[in-house]
């Protein structure tokens, strides 16, 4: 067993042995932040890297992006182990069209880690269903995914549907994933951008207090 390991496991999209890899490691006592920041996310982004550079398609981003699940799914207890009252609720979804759902995950990991209590409307969420979720869960936050350039505007749409709806100052919004930057965030007036999950769970406690 060794965060090497389980970096190949991800990367040649071995599910089971990135599972069984992960679970040695945790036997083993090595920190589950240091097996995802050290081995789960890095291979994902050599994925990232062999897809750009053509020598990766997409069946086999799939097959690693499971794979980095299996992995995730049992480094989740131990990122939420701090959870102990619910510091808020948070929304957290992929927006329309985005299928992408790694990032968003990880982020609803680190916010329960954090203390939230968080609901997760999965990915390809529409404006419409975010609101509809405002209305149902009544959250202080959502945070909204998105990894395409093409599916960036249906975040700028969201916001606007919650203006429309009414619901607009009744919640603190958070964007990210990785083509989301800053500017983008004031652009469409979203309340908070962070580029990484556990400076979201950071941002997100700093939103709700502000
Ligand atoms: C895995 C993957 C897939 C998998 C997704 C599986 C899944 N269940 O998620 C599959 C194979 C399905 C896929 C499909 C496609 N993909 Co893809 N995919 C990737 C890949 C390799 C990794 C993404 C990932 O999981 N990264 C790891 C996570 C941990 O990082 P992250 O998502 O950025 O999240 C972190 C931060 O951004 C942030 N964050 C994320 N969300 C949020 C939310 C909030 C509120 C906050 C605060 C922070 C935050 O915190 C996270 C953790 O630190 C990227 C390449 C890359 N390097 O990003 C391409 C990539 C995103 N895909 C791309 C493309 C083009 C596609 C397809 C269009 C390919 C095709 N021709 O069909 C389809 C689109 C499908 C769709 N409609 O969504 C392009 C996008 C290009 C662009 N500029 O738009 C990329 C960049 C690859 C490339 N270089 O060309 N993909």
């Amino acid at each position: 067993m060794s965060l090497e390991t389980i970096y190949d496991a991800i990367l040649n999209g071995d599910a089971k042995k990135a599972a069984a890899e992960v679970a040695a490691a945790l036997e083993a006592k090595v920190p589950a932040e240091d097996i995802l920041h050290k081995a789960c996310i890095p291979a994902m982004g050599e994925v990232g890297r062999l897809f750009e550079a053509g020598e990766r398609f997409v069946p086999e981003m799939l097959i690693s992006a499971r794979a980095m699940q299996a992995g995730m799914n049992l480094l989740q207890p131990y990122l939420a182990e701090a959870n102990v009252k619910s510091a808020g609720k948070v929304l957290v979804g992929t927006v329309s069209g985005d299928l992408h759902d790694i990032g968003k995950n990880l982020v609803g990991m680190m916010l329960k880690g954090a203390g939230f209590e968080v609901v997760d409307l999965g990915s390809d969420v529409s404006p419409q269903k975010f609101v509809e979720a405002v209305k149902t869960h009544r959250p202080q936050a959502i945070g909204m995914s998105a990894l395409l350039t093409t599916t960036m505007p249906a975040m700028k749409r969201t916001i606007e549907a919650l203006k429309e709806a009414g619901l607009r100052e009744q919640v603190k919004v958070m964007i990210g994933g990785a083509p989301i930057t800053q500017d983008f965030a004031d652009e469409i007036g979203a309340d908070g951008y962070a580029p990484d999950a556990s400076s979201a769970a950071r941002k997100t406690r700093e939103l709700m207090v502000a």
